[in-house]
Formats: structure tokens, C-alpha cells, sequence
């Protein structure tokens, strides 16, 4: 499939937990004008603590690569997993752009702010008495954000992951991810913008938010998903996990002749007996 822009984040290469070969099989069936990297694309944080990397991981980043080659416009937004990235701000890697955030406007004139979001941690944390406290706390807490990063990176530390923060706060994971989404809309509309397109916190959505488009292409970890932007410039989710296990279901039907209506039913009883 072609389409007018990729966006996709959060692949964690350098992980055991990236589901690589999803990946692959993704990038060689689907092409596009742009590729957006929108963060975490390697992970810098776990390579330091032993290097771990498969063949399958190189093949991503040679897939991504002969994208450029061939023409694409590929861009990659470094997020807090890859962030030695931003010290390559403004150059060019084998045809790959490396940039802080981008602006991209759709086929249909709708302007993006493209951006990991990890930047926006500890507003999302602090949003309740940010709001009190209105623009200059929120300007500080920005601040203080990179600050406190630079400083745990310092004494060699972890990054304070807020995804795994908000796993910790089981009951209020739900809670996390809309406050998420609202300051990140909140972000784009401060930016005029009319939406935002990120990742990070792994939980892939496009919707409204207060008539900003809010989307995030969650990541190739927990769901394997990406955006894509058709040529009339509708931005689309793709599930590719979904996607592979409904065509296996086909398949399976068609060998089994049978429908895959019947197929899945059969499954789910064999399941609920089991
Ligand atoms: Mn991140």
C-alpha cells in the first residue's frame, strides 16, 4: 500500500520486548512520501546496559533506510529512550532527518505538531495545580523537566519512565492516558496548531480533543500499530497485529472450509472450555 505519510514510534529496537519482525513485515508491504520516526525508535537506555541486537532489529533500521533512498522524506523526532539522537539535531543520517519536532501539514491543510512527548512528563503529573497556577508554572515546569533528566542522566540514573510511573498507579492508568492526551492537545493549541501527532506513553488513539485532532501512534512493543495519511489527507490507525491475526483466521477458514465467522466461533468455545 502507498500512502501519503508513515508515523510510527515507540519501536523500542534494542529491546527484547520490540516486536521486529511485525515491523518488517509492515514497512516492506506499506510506502510513503514521508516517514515520520516519532521517538523511541532505539533504545539507548537499555543498549547501555548490554548490547542486545538481533538481525531482524538491523533489518528495521536497513528497511527504514532504503525508504530514504529510494525517495521517501524520512524524519526522526529522537523521544527519552533515544535522546543521544538530540545531539544530532538538524543533520541528515543516510537521508534521514534527525529533528527536535516537526510541522507537517496534511493533504487536507490541517497543521501538525509532530512530537515524542516525553517532553510534557511532568505536566501531565502536575497538570491539577499547573492549572492553578497558569502559564508561568507551566513554562517553569517544562523546564524543569529537561533539568531533572539532564541530572539523573548525570549521575548515571534511569530515566524517570512515566509509563511505567502510571502502570505502577493501576486505577489511575486511565486517568494518566486522558490527561496525557489533554495536555498534549493543550500543546497544540498554544502552538496554533490545529492537532498533534506523538507517542511515548504506548496507547495508540486519533480523536477530538476540544476540536484539536489528537494522535498518537502507540507503539511496536504491547500493540503494533502506525498512522497513515491518505493522499486526501485523512489520517488512518493501523493495527498490524489485528490486521495479521484476521488474515490467519482466513487462511485457517479457507484450509478448514469453512467461514471465518465459524472459525472464530469455534476458537472462542474451544477457549471458554479450556
Ligand atoms: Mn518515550
Amino acid at each position: 500500500m502507498r500512502y501519503r505519510t508513515i508515523f510510527i514510534s515507540d519501536t523500542h529496537l534494542g529491546t527484547r520486548g520490540c516486536k521486529a519482525d511485525l515491523l518488517l513485515d509492515f514497512l516492506a508491504g506499506h510506502d510513503a512520501e514521508y516517514i515520520y520516526l516519532v521517538g523511541d525508535i532505539v533504545d539507548g537506555w537499555r543498549l547501555r546496559r548490554g548490547w542486545l541486537w538481533p538481525q531482524a532489529h538491523n533489518d528495521v533500521v536497513q528497511a527504514l533506510l532504503a525508504k530514504a533512498q529510494d525517495g521517501a522524506k524520512v524524519f526522526y523526532i529522537p523521544g527519552n529512550h533515544d535522546e543521544m539522537m538530540r545531539s544530532y539535531l538538524g543533520t541528515h543520517f543516510g537521508g534521514i532527518e534527525v529533528m527536535a519536532t516537526a510541522t507537517h501539514v496534511t493533504a487536507d491543510g490541517r497543521k501538525f505538531l509532530v512530537t515524542h512527548g516525553d517532553q510534557f512528563d511532568s505536566i501531565v503529573v502536575h497538570a491539577k495545580w499547573l492549572a492553578l497556577l497558569g502559564d508561568h508554572a507551566y513554562v517553569f515546569a517544562l523546564w524543569l523537566n529537561t533539568k531533572t533528566n539532564k541530572l539523573r542522566q548525570l549521575w548515571g540514573g534511569q530515566y524517570w519512565s512515566l509509563s511505567k510511573w502510571a502502570k505502577q498507579q493501576v486505577k489511575q492508568a486511565v486517568n494518566f492516558i486522558s490527561e496525557y492526551e489533554k495536555v498534549l492537545s493543550a500543546e497544540a493549541r498554544r502552538g496554533h496548531f490545529d492537532g498533534v501527532i506523538c507517542g511515548h506513553i504506548h496507547s495508540a488513539n486519533i480523536s477530538k480533543m476540544n476540536g484539536i485532532d489528537y494522535v498518537n501512534t502507540g507503539d511496536w512493543v504491547e500493540s503494533c500499530t502506525a498512522v497513515v495519511e491518505r493522499f486526501d489527507g485523512s489520517l488512518h490507525l493501523i493495527d498490524w497485529a489485528g490486521v495479521k491475526r484476521r488474515r490467519q483466521i482466513v487462511r485457517d477458514a479457507r484450509a478448514a472450509g469453512i467461514a471465518p465467522a465459524e472459525l472464530r466461533e469455534r476458537r472462542k468455545r474451544k477457549r471458554e472450555d479450556a
